[in-house]
């Protein structure tokens, strides 16, 4: 069987998420789903980061412990992720002591070890550097933008204090090498570039240990010194699965984990963390995939710049399944994207409303009005096969692999091949944009054979076509669009989350749209 380990960034607790974290955890969602609906042993991790200096700082202002404000922030966060019905399988907290164990046998297994150069991987020194308080990180110089944190805008201070540091700068050659060798180890290959140029430049070493900050934990054997929030962050990773001990049942993950990060953040885990995986002796990542950022009117949407969108107003509003669709579907991955009332509508209704709600929607009322809701399965292959072949010529041996290795029909094999390899990259807007391809030929198809004018074997006949289209179709949606694809195999007499063999004759169910089309004009 096959493994997937998919991660999402831990969210800082210092201000409640919002529509940016909602998109990278719904992304990771969708690719656990897919995976478990493949049958692979999934394993899907997200959770909070709660240390640093800012939590400190933050907790103090409010007349709090750093403690409470982590818990009253781990209250709200995972209310958040219930009514975004996250499939997360745990859910981390960096001030558990599980972590604390973990991170504190990462440091030692670090220091214990050598460099590729053959030094200490962990030494003491003194760091100087402009220090972004919201970024919980170091810039040098020719990182700040008019003398400002170059991800948050704001005043970075000049701070100077002993530390201890890891030795990041020996694992320049050795990450270079790695990357070479493993071309999508990193993704896109926009990111990939980015982190290639900073290889280029060679790598700094990093400081890793705080004097000023209290909130954290003690480095091991000098707890006159707290371990960077950073440090301690990535190792999460590790902790959820059940690191230092490798003999437990989780641990088997770790050989497969894809971690989902935004671009801002994706120096720290396709460089420093592989290197300090590499050097606490353990295996690297599978993959590291970056994604852009949300935007309102071009600024970043962001704790700090008072534009952020709850996604939960507009799934109240339009359902769930419609955000995570709008989200997905919206931008390239690695790209960034602006929000916008207007966008989310015009591709509600166009995509949902239009193409897959209508498609489903008159094909049901179709199979009632005339045949009391029993149309019978089309004989042979369906019309769809040389639809795809022409469209995906150089996917047609891949599905029929799949075809005959999980005993599908062409058609149903071959939205599993578009899913598989769409979500292999990951790229999730090129994934829904061929699926969409398909459904639009079945709107096209139902169109040009107008069953309301055809003699009762031929419309039968036309409306089996769609209800085969509409089946292959909602297994992968069920990874996209969860509720709404379960209800539509539900409509086609099917179960909702389980592929059983197709039954002779399709008994469908009615009801009412599955997206009922936005009204603009009453809106305004
Ligand atoms: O960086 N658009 O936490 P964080 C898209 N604790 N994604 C966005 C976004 C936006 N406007 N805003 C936030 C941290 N995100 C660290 C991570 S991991 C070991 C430690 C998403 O609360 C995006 O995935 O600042 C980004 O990388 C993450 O939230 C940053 O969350």
């Amino acid at each position: 069987m096959s493994r997937f380990y998919v991660t999402t960034p831990i969210y800082y607790s210092n201000a409640p998420l919002h529509l940016g974290h909602a998109y990278c955890t719904i992304a990771c969602d969708v690719l656990a789903r897919w995976h478990r609906l493949r049958g692979d042993d999934t394993f899907f991790l997200t959770g909070l980061d709660e240390h640093g200096g800012n939590i400190e700082k933050i907790a103090k202002e409010s007349g709090i412990t750093p403690q409470e404000w982590c818990d009253r922030m781990a209250v709200q966060d995972l209310e958040f992720y219930r009514e975004l019905k996250v499939s997360n399988d745990d859910f981390i907290r960096t001030t558990e002591e599980r972590h604390r164990r973990c991170t504190d046998a990462f440091w030692r297994a670090a220091r214990a070890n050598k460099t590729p150069e053959g030094r200490d991987n962990i030494y003491l020194g003194e760091y100087e550097g402009w220090y972004c308080p919201k970024c919980e990180a170091y810039f040098v110089e020719e990182d700040l933008v008019e003398g400002n944190c170059p991800v948050h805008e704001v005043p970075v201070e000049k701070l100077k204090e002993e530390s201890y540091f890891f030795r990041l700068s020996d694992y320049t050659g050795f990450l270079k090498d790695y990357l070479a060798a493993n071309p999508d180890f990193v993704v896109p290959e926009q990111r990939k570039a980015e982190m290639l140029g900073l290889l280029r430049e060679g790598l700094r070493d990093i400081s890793i240990s705080r004097t000023k900050v209290r909130w954290g934990f003690p480095v091991p054997d000098d707890p006159g010194h707290v371990i960077y929030v950073w440090f301690d962050a990535v190792i999460n990773y590790l902790t959820a699965l059940g690191y230092p001990d490798m003999t437990g049942p989780r641990w088997k993950y770790w050989e497969v984990v894809h971690h989902v990060v935004g671009k801002e953040i994706l120096r720290f885990h396709a460089l420093l963390w592989p290197a300090m995986l590499k050097a606490a002796g353990l295996p690297l990542p599978k993959k590291v995939v970056a994604h852009g950022w949300w935007t309102v009117d071009g600024k970043k949407m962001g704790k700090s710049m008072g534009n952020q969108v709850d996604p939960r107003d507009y799934a109240r509003k339009y359902g769930l399944d419609a955000v995570r669709h709008y989200l997905l579907a919206e931008v390239s991955f690695g790209s960034d994207g602006d929000f916008s009332d207007k966008r989310f509508i015009e591709r509600y209704n166009t995509d949902l409303a239009n193409v897959l709600g209508n498609l489903a929607h008159r094909t049901i009322a179709m199979a009632h009005r005339y045949s009391q809701g029993k149309i019978a399965a089309p004989k042979g292959e369906s019309r769809w096969e040389a639809f795809v072949k022409a469209e995906f010529p150089d996917r047609r041996e891949a599905i029929e692999a799949v075809a005959s290795g999980l005993g599908l029909s062409f058609t149903q094999a071959a939205f599993v091949t578009l899913a598989d390899v769409g979500l292999g990259a990951p790229e999730f807007q090129g994934t829904l944009e061929r699926i969409w391809r398909v459904l639009k030929d079945g709107n096209k198809y139902l169109d040009e054979r107008a069953p309301w004018n055809q003699e009762p074997a031929e419309r039968e006949e036309t409306l089996g076509q769609v209800l085969v289209l509409l089946e292959a179709a909602s297994w992968p949606l069920l990874a996209f669009m969860p509720e709404s694809a379960g209800r539509l195999r539900e409509r086609l007499g099917l179960p909702a989350d389980r592929r059983a063999p197709l039954p002779d004759v399709f008994t469908v169910i009615q009801g009412d749209p599955l997206f009922p089309r936005i009204d603009t004009k009453k809106k305004a």
